[in-house]
């Protein structure tokens, strides 16, 4: 790979000492605020030393994605925190405008699909720019011997092929080249195969939004016919350091199974399969959907969360914290 001024690890190490990870915060500026409160941390950082990880996807859903991007910037300049791309930080580097971007791709929309327009705080021509280019500066992964942080999926065979590589776009362009003329080479291959080996086969698609298996029967999501269907690649994932990740909505109700289907048989504060890993996105880009609901009475169901390490404790929004159950490391 050609090294230039912009060129950056996309593997990072995490600092010694206790660390929060949070996780997928969608825009919700005052969500972040609140839990950076109750964290302890102020704009120059936090009295006890300890450092702020993010797992990406900052941004979109929510009403003021800017916000947080500025004050994951700051913390950053301060040397408090290390922030690493989710999908949708991925999707904005591409120059796609998708469903819930509108802050920056300049539409108006819905969210839902109806006439309901749902109030983004927008940016201009050059803090889009700004925007673009910090994304451009953030990691894949970050790992010590103890604790792995990645938005979608550890995969250690994904983590070694970008390891060298100094540029996530460049990375994600050039695999998705590569399977394009793969898929090329096999005309005879069905379309749910394509769309498989175009998920499964790109490292960084990995990496940042999960792997993907055919589905026993087509299913709706998001009013689209799928055939695939994501994999609980967490179930198999053990006997190697405590992975974080965001990216799949759980639904946070103390003591209760998790609420989404991928997590069936799992509690809302548990670590997940043989309890190497945890998913710490409790939902908190859904809450657009709360806000603009008729009953809604004030009163949120959908969280954001850290999580604390070593404590194990999982710390919210609205300053309840919970135990993380099942941890086997
Ligand atoms: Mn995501």
């Amino acid at each position: 790979m050609r090294r230039s001024d912009t060129d950056i690890p996309l593997i990072q190490k995490l600092p010694a000492g206790p660390i929060d990870i949070i996780g997928d915060v969608h825009g919700e500026a005052e969500a972040l605020n609140a839990l950076l409160a109750h964290l302890g941390y102020t704009a120059t950082g936090h009295p006890q030393g300890r450092s702020l990880a993010f797992v990406g996807d900052l941004v979109d859903r929510g009403p003021d994605s800017p916000a947080v991007v500025r004050k994951v910037q700051s913390l950053i300049q301060a040397g408090v925190a290390q922030c690493i791309l989710g999908n949708h930080e991925m999707n904005i580097l591409r120059g796609l405008t998708k469903q819930g971007n509108a802050w920056i791709s300049g539409k108006t929309e819905s969210l839902d699909n109806t006439s309901t327009i749902h109030p983004q705080a927008t940016v201009n021509l050059t803090e889009r720019e700004e925007m673009v280019n910090f994304f451009k500066t953030l990691p894949v992964a970050l790992e010590r011997d103890d604790l792995r942080v990645v938005h979608a999926c550890w995969d250690n065979s994904c983590i070694e092929l970008i390891r060298n590589d100094p540029n996530s776009l460049e990375t994600f362009e050039r695999h998705m080249l590569r399977i394009d003329r793969e898929i090329e080479s096999h005309p005879a291959m069905d379309n749910i195969d394509r769309g498989l080996r175009r998920q499964n086969h790109n490292p960084l698609k990995v990496l940042t939004s999960g792997p993907e298996q055919r589905a026993p029967r087509p299913f709706e999501a998001n009013g689209k016919i799928r055939k695939q269907e994501r994999k609980r690649w967490w179930m198999d994932y053990k006997a190697q350091p405590f992975c974080v990740f965001g990216h799949y909505w759980r639904t946070m109700v103390p003591g209760l199974p998790t609420g989404n289907q991928l997590f069936e048989d799992h509690m809302s504060e548990q670590a997940l399969g043989p309890g190497f890993s945890m998913c710490i996105d409790y939902s908190v880009g859904g809450r657009w959907r709360e806000r603009t609901n008729p009953d809604f009475q004030g009163k949120y169901v959908t969280r954001l969360a850290a999580l604390r390490w070593p404590e194990k404790l999982l710390l919210y929004e609205d300053g309840s914290s919970f135990q993380v159950g099942n941890i086997q490391v």
